[in-house]
């Protein structure tokens, strides 16, 4: 009898250490207690669980105040960014009738060591449509790469180097980032994004936005486009694609009408809406209009295209009024007017679901207008710089 009661507590002991050790751990679960990151420094957190639901609600005591137990999101993952340094405190629950999970999270935001720059940091990616600036902001020479071009336009760009790039005709595109996460504060303005527009000189460039979930420090993570005043009109079509072809540039030009166009048939194009047609070339830019350092025949580019926005007020070609769409585009604006401003709140997935971001580390900006305008060419969104509004400049 004594001999099979210690059977059974030894029994029992194991038993209870191997449950002990089926308990889920932090390391199974894939989150620390504690983290000390820097101040708008975006930190992912994923847990290996999954469940049937998730909550996070964050709790903090900053210089600005307390805010206790708010739920900050409903998605499997998060990405926690906080402006101001703090204590902060993350509570993680996974709802799931076999495993339900709760996890608390301490925070720890300090102050960057090195001052954040509000200015773009690196251009990723610069590959603009054909157009009339193409070549030529940034200038390409003989020999330049995709890289190299990609460095000019960083030269351009980035810590307000006060130089300016072409995007070219609809589609073409500039990738940016920053040293830090721009933050994205409820009901403001984050970021703006700098151009040329004048009054009635706008050419409207499509904002989109990405966040680091990754954590490799490169813009390979899920977009969201900025959905600005058009972005539900039945104007707006989504999915558009738009097919370039290099051009001979030895072709005999065939003049227009209008002695300011020396080659009506110069830049063909194709479209998925059965649309066909060219940019023609302007007597003011001579020089090739495709990007000369890309070895490819033909270019593809697709995204939302916004509806034309220019008129031909004179009826004769000789005057044409690039309207300003009424708020959340780039180039849109003179850079003086606060409508150069864009909210990270606006952001939609590519079903149109808006999206809550607490940050961004990464900008996309592309033309999105697909019109030839006379003489005054092609609609083609420039681009001067980004800044975040919540560095002080
Ligand atoms: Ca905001
Ligand atoms: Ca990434
Ligand atoms: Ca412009």
């Amino acid at each position: 009898m004594k001999k099979v009661w210690y059977f059974f507590t030894v029994t029992l002991f194991v038993a209870l250490a191997s449950c002990q050790s089926d308990t889920p751990s932090m390391i199974e679960l894939g989150l620390d207690d504690t983290y000390v990151v820097e101040r708008m420094k975006s930190l992912t957190l994923h847990p290996e669980f999954t469940g049937e639901r998730y909550e996070w609600r964050l709790s903090y005591e900053t210089a600005a105040g307390v805010v206790s137990d708010s739920l900050v999101a409903t998605s499997r993952d998060y990405t926690f960014v906080a402006g101001e340094e703090g204590t902060y405190r993350l509570k993680l629950n996974i709802f799931d009738p076999a495993n339900p999970i709760e996890h608390l999270m301490q925070i720890v935001v300090r102050r960057e060591e090195v001052a954040y720059s509000p200015y773009i940091a690196r251009v990723y990616e610069y590959r603009p449509a054909p157009g009339q600036f193409v070549n030529v902001l940034p200038k390409y020479e003989e020999g330049d790469t995709e890289e190299t071009m990609r460095q000019k336009a960083e030269d351009c760009l980035a810590y307000n180097a006060g130089s300016m790039i072409s995007l070219g005709g609809y589609g073409g595109y500039v990738v940016v980032g920053f040293d830090h996460t721009i933050v994205n504060r409820p009901g403001e303005y984050d970021f703006k994004v700098l151009g040329n527009a004048t009054q009635g000189g706008s050419e409207p460039g499509i904002v989109m936005v990405s966040v680091d979930v990754n954590g490799n420090g490169m813009p390979d993570d899920e977009w969201y486009e900025l959905a600005g005043s058009e972005y539900y009109k039945e104007t707006t079509v989504k999915g558009y694609e738009i097919t370039y072809y290099r051009p001979d540039e030895d072709k005999t030009p065939e003049p227009g009408s209008s002695a300011s166009i020396t080659d009506v048939t110069y830049q063909h194009w194709t479209d998925n809406q059965g649309g066909d047609g060219y940019i023609s070339r302007v007597v003011f830019h001579q020089q090739p209009y495709y990007p000369q350092w890309l070895p490819y025949e033909s270019l593809t580019f697709e995204g939302t295209r916004l509806a034309d926005n220019a008129v031909d007020e004179s009826g004769n070609g000789s005057y044409y009024v690039l309207n300003s769409y009424d708020w959340g585009y780039a180039d849109n604006y003179p850079n003086n007017n606060e409508k150069i401003g864009f909210n990270i709140d606006w952001a939609v997935d590519d079903k149109g679901n808006p999206v809550s971001l607490s940050g961004i580390d990464f900008v996309k900006i592309y033309t999105g207008v697909n019109q030839f305008n006379g003489w005054v060419g092609e609609c083609s969104t420039e681009v001067a710089g980004v800044t975040d509004l919540h560095i002080a400049e």
